[in-house]
C-alpha cells in the first residue's frame, strides 16, 4: 500500500499496477438493462407500498441509519454505502449487482461508469483506513490498486475515464487516471463541508470542466480540464450564482450548463458555462428548504431536484413554456419573484429523508432515499407524474454473475 501513496507533499509517489483493465461489466448486463427498461415500459409493475406497508415500516426503521451515502451514476446504476460495505445496484430493473463486504466501512463510493473501478473513502472510525484517503478498488483483481492520501478529510471523489478529481475540506485536486496517476493541479477552496465538486462526465463533452465553490460567497469556480496552463497567476473564472452559501451544484453531460442552489433552497439558477450568463431561474418553493440534489437530464431538456420537503420537482429547460408561472405574472405584474418559473411536475417521497434524484429512461425520474426506498415516476410535460415503481432496495438479492 505504502508504495502507492500520494502524500500531497510535493513528492508525488503514485504507482498504479499495470493490471488495471477498463473493461465494462459484462456486456450482456447492458443488454439486459435495455431489455429490462423496455419490459418496464410495456408492463409497468407498480409495487404499491400499501401492500407492503408493514414490511415497509419495519424496514424503514431498521435501515434508516444504515446508509451513509448513495451515489447515482450517469447511467443505469447506483452505489450505496451501508454499514456492511458499499453495494452497486442496477436501476432498470432494480437489482443488486454487487456488494463489497470486505472493504470495511466506506462513506463514499464512486464507480467509474459501469467498470471494475470504484473510488472509495473510508470512515475515520473504521480502523483500517483514515478518512483523508481515497482508495481505488479494482473489482477484477478484488483489491485496492491505488491509494491517495491528503492532509484533510476527503469530501467527494469524481471519476472520469481520464481523471480523478478529489475534493477535500479546503482543496480540489485533479489527477490523471488511471495509469499513470499523476497530480495535475490543486485549487484552494473555502470550507467545502458538502464536498461540492462536479466534473463534466464525458470525454466527448463540449467543455471539460471541473466546478466547485469559489471564495466569494455563493460563487462557483470553473476550471477547464484541457487547459494546459491553469496556473494560479491567471484570474480564476467564476460565476456569481447566489448571495448566500452554495449548497448544491450540478453540471450537464456536455459541460455547457451548471445549476446551483444556495442554503435558502428557494431558487435554482442555471448558467451557461461558455457565456457565463444565467439562462434560467427556477423556483422550487417560496419557503426555505435544504436541497439534497440537482440533476440534468441526459440531453439537458429537463432538470430535477430533491429537498428536505420530501418533494422532487421537475423543470423544463429546453422548452420553459411547460413550466408553471406564478398567477401574478399572468396578470402582468412584473417583479423578480413573479418572473421565475415553477416546476411543471412533482412527486413526493418521505420528508426530511435525504434523497438523490436523476433522470432515467424515457421521461422518468428516480429518487433513491437513505431510508432504502426506490421511487420511479413517469412524467409528462402536461404536469402529470405517475408512479411506475416503488421498492425497497436494501431488501434485494444478489445477482449470481456478480
Ligand atoms: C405538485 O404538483 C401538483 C399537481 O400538479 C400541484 O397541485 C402542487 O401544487 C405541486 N406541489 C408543489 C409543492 O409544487
Ligand atoms: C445521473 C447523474 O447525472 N447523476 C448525478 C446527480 O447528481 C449527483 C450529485 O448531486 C451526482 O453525484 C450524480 O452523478
Amino acid at each position: 500500500m505504502e508504495k502507492n501513496m500520494y502524500t500531497g507533499k510535493g513528492n508525488h509517489r503514485i504507482n498504479v499496477p499495470n493490471t488495471i483493465h477498463l473493461t465494462g461489466w459484462k456486456f450482456y448486463s447492458v443488454i439486459a438493462g435495455l431489455v429490462g427498461s423496455i419490459g418496464l415500459m410495456l408492463w409497468p409493475i407498480v409495487m404499491d407500498p400499501v401492500l407492503h406497508v408493514n414490511k415497509y415500516k419495519k424496514k424503514h426503521e431498521e435501515i434508516q441509519t444504515e446508509i451513509f451515502q448513495a451515489g447515482l451514476l450517469p447511467g443505469p446504476c447506483f452505489t450505496c454505502c451501508t454499514k456492511n460495505g458499499p453495494r452497486v445496484y442496477n436501476i432498470d430493473p432494480l437489482v443488486e449487482k454487487c456488494r463489497f463486504p470486505d472493504v470495511g466501512i466506506i462513506t463514499q463510493c464512486e464507480m467509474l461508469y459501469r467498470t471494475n473501478l470504484l473510488a472509495m473513502v473510508a470512515a475515520d472510525s473504521s480502523s483500517q483506513y483514515p478518512d483523508n484517503t481515497v482508495l481505488v478498488y479494482d473489482d477484477l483483481s478484488k483489491q485496492f490498486v491505488l491509494q491517495l492520501t491528503f492532509h484533510e478529510p476527503v469530501k467527494a471523489v469524481r471519476l472520469r475515464r481520464d481523471k480523478i478529481v478529489v475534493a477535500t475540506l479546503r482543496q480540489v485536486c485533479v489527477f490523471s487516471f488511471p495509469a499513470p496517476t499523476q497530480h495535475i493541479f490543486t485549487f484552494e477552496t473555502p470550507y467545502n463541508t458538502y464536498g461540492l465538486c462536479e466534473v463534466s462526465p464525458l470525454l466527448t463533452a463540449e467543455r471539460n470542466l471541473v466546478v466547485f465553490p469559489s471564495f466569494k460567497t455563493g460563487s462557483v469556480q470553473l476550471v477547464d480540464l484541457c487547459s494546459t496552463d491553469v496556473s494560479s497567476s491567471s484570474a480564476p473564472v467564476t460565476i456569481n450564482a447566489h448571495r448566500s452559501d452554495l449548497i448544491c451544484l450540478a453540471i450537464n453531460q456536455k459541460g455547457t450548463m451548471i445549476a446551483t442552489a444556495s442554503s435558502m433552497g428557494t431558487l435554482i439558477r442555471v448558467f451557461d458555462t461558455i457565456k457565463r450568463q444565467r439562462v434560467h431561474e427556477l423556483r422550487r418553493g417560496s419557503d426555505n428548504a435544504f436541497l439534497y440534489c440537482i440533476n440534468f437530464s441526459q440531453n439537458s431538456e429537463f432538470l430535477c431536484c430533491a429537498s428536505d420537503k420530501g418533494t422532487v420537482h421537475i423543470f423544463a429547460l429546453k422548452d420553459p413554456r411547460y413550466n408553471k408561472r406564478s398567477s401574478l405574472s399572468k396578470l402582468g405584474i412584473n417583479c423578480n419573484y413573479v418572473e421565475s418559473q415553477w416546476s411543471f411536475a412533482n412527486f413526493t417521497v418521505l420528508p426530511e429523508c435525504a434523497c438523490i434524484c436523476a433522470f432515467s429512461s424515457q421521461n422518468s425520474v428516480i429518487a433513491i432515499c437513505v431510508d432504502g426506498t426506490f421511487h420511479k415516476y413517469v412524467f409528462n410535460t402536461d404536469g402529470s407524474c405517475n408512479r411506475n415503481t416503488f421498492d425497497i432496495f436494501l431488501d434485494d438479492f444478489v445477482d449470481e454473475d456478480c
